[in-house]
């Protein structure tokens, strides 16, 4: 969090960050905040009282609780944008099977607490996901990025009126290792690029995330979208695309 984007953000005031060890909150000489699960099963759980002293230090009013857990709602720009226009976000990270449940349903009538997923997969503790999420988050803060279009024109930038996966991009040279840069883009036809770009972004994301297609609004497709989407091997009806 000291280095790059969030550590020039950092250094210009516009975010800051703290870092707190659990076992700062744990008064026995083992300094234990793991223990076995109720009702049995493999592993170890978070134990309630060293979230709850610490949260009770590190909380304020205007916070949200933010605990990352595979079983958690998902991630998504939309709710990094959420996150984005608080002012004080405090992640909660699990380690071994998780943090006692009581422990968030605590907090709830206190704070917001969201339980999130940043993906299907189980990582071995919190704190990498959480990064994942400061960034996404701290991009989206005014000033962090520097360049506003940036943030404005991300396929998955909510107020967009169809979230597409990106086409390919290209730079110079205009031949490399035998490939060449698509014609279309060195015609200067601003109307075409654009189109192409669209074209490409719907082969894309109907070879890659039919998910997103099959949630496309109707009212952002004109013929051509129409058409070729109707081109495409699209695991869902196209007439159905928009649903
Ligand atoms: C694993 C506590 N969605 C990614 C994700 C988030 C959190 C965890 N795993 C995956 C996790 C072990 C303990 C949290």
């Amino acid at each position: 969090m000291s280095a790059s984007l969030l550590g020039k953000a950092s250094d210009k005031g516009l975010l800051s960050f703290g870092v707190h060890d659990l076992r700062d909150w744990t008064y026995d000489r083992h300094r234990t905040v793991d223990d076995t699960p109720y009702g049995g099963g493999p592993g170890m759980v978070m134990k309630p009282s060293p979230w709850g002293e610490a949260l009770d230090d590190v909380l304020t009013p205007s916070a949200r609780l933010v605990v990352p857990t595979p079983s958690g709602r998902p991630f998504t720009q939309a709710v990094a944008a959420e996150m984005a226009a608080g002012d004080h976000l405090v992640f909660a990270c699990g380690r071994y099977e998780g943090i006692d449940s009581r422990v968030m349903r605590h907090y709830a009538p206190l704070v917001r607490v969201d339980e999130v997923s940043i993906g299907d997969y189980v990582l071995a503790g919190g704190e990498v996901a959480v990064l994942v999420m400061i960034e996404a988050i701290s991009r989206l803060v005014p000033g962090v990025l520097g360049n506003f279009e940036s943030v404005t024109d991300d396929s998955f930038a909510p107020g967009r009126m169809e979230t597409l996966v990106e086409g390919p991009v290209f730079t110079k040279p205009r031949d490399w290792r035998g490939q060449a840069v698509p014609d279309v883009l060195m015609s200067g036809h601003h109307g075409r690029i654009a189109r192409w770009r669209r074209d490409e972004a719907f082969r894309r994301t109907a070879a890659l995330r039919p998910d997103l297609l099959a949630r496309l609004d109707p009212a952002g497709l004109d013929k051509h979208d129409r058409k070729l989407l109707e081109s495409l091997d699209l695991a869902v009806d196209p007439g159905r695309v928009a649903k």
